[in-house]
C-alpha cells in the first residue's frame, strides 16, 4: 500500500480559543502548531489565517507571513492554503493566497450548509472560477467534497475541461448540514471517484478517528487537525494539532502503514520534488 498522507488542519476559521487553547491565531502560535504537526507525521499543512484578535482573514500578506515562518521551521513541508476561508468572504478575497504560488491550495466543490442560517457557497460558476484561477498559477487542487453530489460536480467538470490533472478528493464529512462520516458514507465515496485518483478523509468533531482509521485501511490518506476536531478522546481536549497527529501515526501503525514524508507525499501526488 502508499504510504499514509497525513494532512494537518491546524487551525481553520470556526474554532476558537474558547473551545480549545491551543487553537492558533498569531504567526508565532500559527508556526509553533505546523512544526509540532510536521514533527508529528503531518507532510502537508492545510492552511488558514486568524488576525492576532482570532478572526479569520483571507489577507494575502497575512498569509506570506505565516508561509514565510513554517517554511522557515519545517522547509520542505507542502502548504496547502484555503481557498475556502470564511463562510460569507467574496471569491476574489478567498483567492488571495494562490497569488504566493503555493504547491497546493484548496477547491470547494460545491455548496453546504454549515449549520443555523450559514450557507457557505460554492456555485458551479465559483467552481469554474476558482479552478481557472487556480490551473492558470499552476497549483494542485485538493478537491473538497462534503458529500458525493460534490464529487459527481467535479466528475462532470472534469468531461468539460474546467477541472484537469491529477485528481485529489478530500472528503470532508460530518459538518452540520453535510453528509455524514459513517462508515457506508466514506465506502460509497472513495468507489465513486475514478481509478487512478487519490483521496483523502477529514471526519469533523467525533468522526475524525474513525474514518482516519477507515482511509488508513483502504490505501486512502488522512486530515486532522483542530479546524476539524478538538478533542483526543471523548470529552478530552487534544494538546494541540501534535496530538492528532500523533494518534494517526499510532493507528497507522497497527496496519503496517508507513508514514510518507513530504518528498514522498509530492511523488504520490504528482507534484515536483
Ligand atoms: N471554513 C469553511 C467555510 C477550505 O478550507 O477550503 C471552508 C473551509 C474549506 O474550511
Ligand atoms: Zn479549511
Amino acid at each position: 500500500m502508499e504510504k499514509l498522507i497525513i494532512t494537518c488542519a491546524i487551525t481553520g476559521a470556526e474554532v476558537t480559543k474558547e473551545d480549545n487553547s491551543y487553537v492558533p491565531y498569531t504567526i508565532d502560535e500559527v508556526t509553533r502548531e505546523a512544526y509540532e504537526a510536521y514533527n508529528a507525521g503531518a507532510s502537508i499543512i492545510h492552511l488558514h489565517v486568524r488576525n492576532d484578535d482570532g478572526t479569520p482573514t483571507q489577507n494575502g500578506k497575512r498569509f506570506d507571513e505565516a508561509i514565510k515562518a513554517i517554511k522557515e521551521r519545517c522547509p520542505d513541508v507542502i502548504i496547502q492554503p484555503s481557498t475556502g476561508g470564511a463562510v460569507g468572504m467574496s471569491n476574489d478575497d478567498r483567492l488571495q493566497p494562490i497569488y504566493l504560488n503555493p504547491e497546493m491550495c484548496t477547491l470547494d466543490c460545491g455548496s453546504v450548509n454549515f449549520g443555523g442560517d450559514e450557507v457557505f457557497i460554492n456555485s458551479e460558476n465559483d467552481i469554474k472560477y476558482f479552478a481557472e484561477k487556480i490551473y492558470e498559477k499552476g497549483i494542485l487542487p485538493e478537491l473538497e467534497c462534503f458529500g458525493k453530489m460534490h464529487i459527481d460536480q467535479v466528475l462532470r467538470l472534469y468531461k468539460k475541461g474546467f477541472i484537469k490533472g491529477h485528481l485529489h478528493f478530500s472528503f470532508v464529512l460530518g459538518i452540520p448540514g453535510g453528509m455524514t462520516g459513517e462508515e457506508r458514507d466514506f465506502i460509497f465515496l472513495k468507489e465513486s471517484i475514478p481509478s487512478g485518483s487519490t483521496y483523502s478523509v477529514a471526519g469533523v468533531g467525533r468522526f475524525e478517528f474513525k474514518l482516519a482509521e477507515l482511509s488508513i485501511k483502504y490505501g486512502g490518506h488522512v486530515r486532522v487537525g483542530l479546524e476539524d476536531n478538538i478533542f483526543i478522546s471523548k470529552g478530552v481536549k487534544a494538546e494541540g494539532n501534535k496530538a492528532l497527529v500523533e494518534e494517526v501515526v499510532r493507528i497507522a501503525k497497527l496496519y503496517k502503514r508507513e508514514i510518507a514524508s513530504p518528498d514522498e507525499a509530492r511523488k504520490i501526488l504528482g507534484l515536483k520534488v
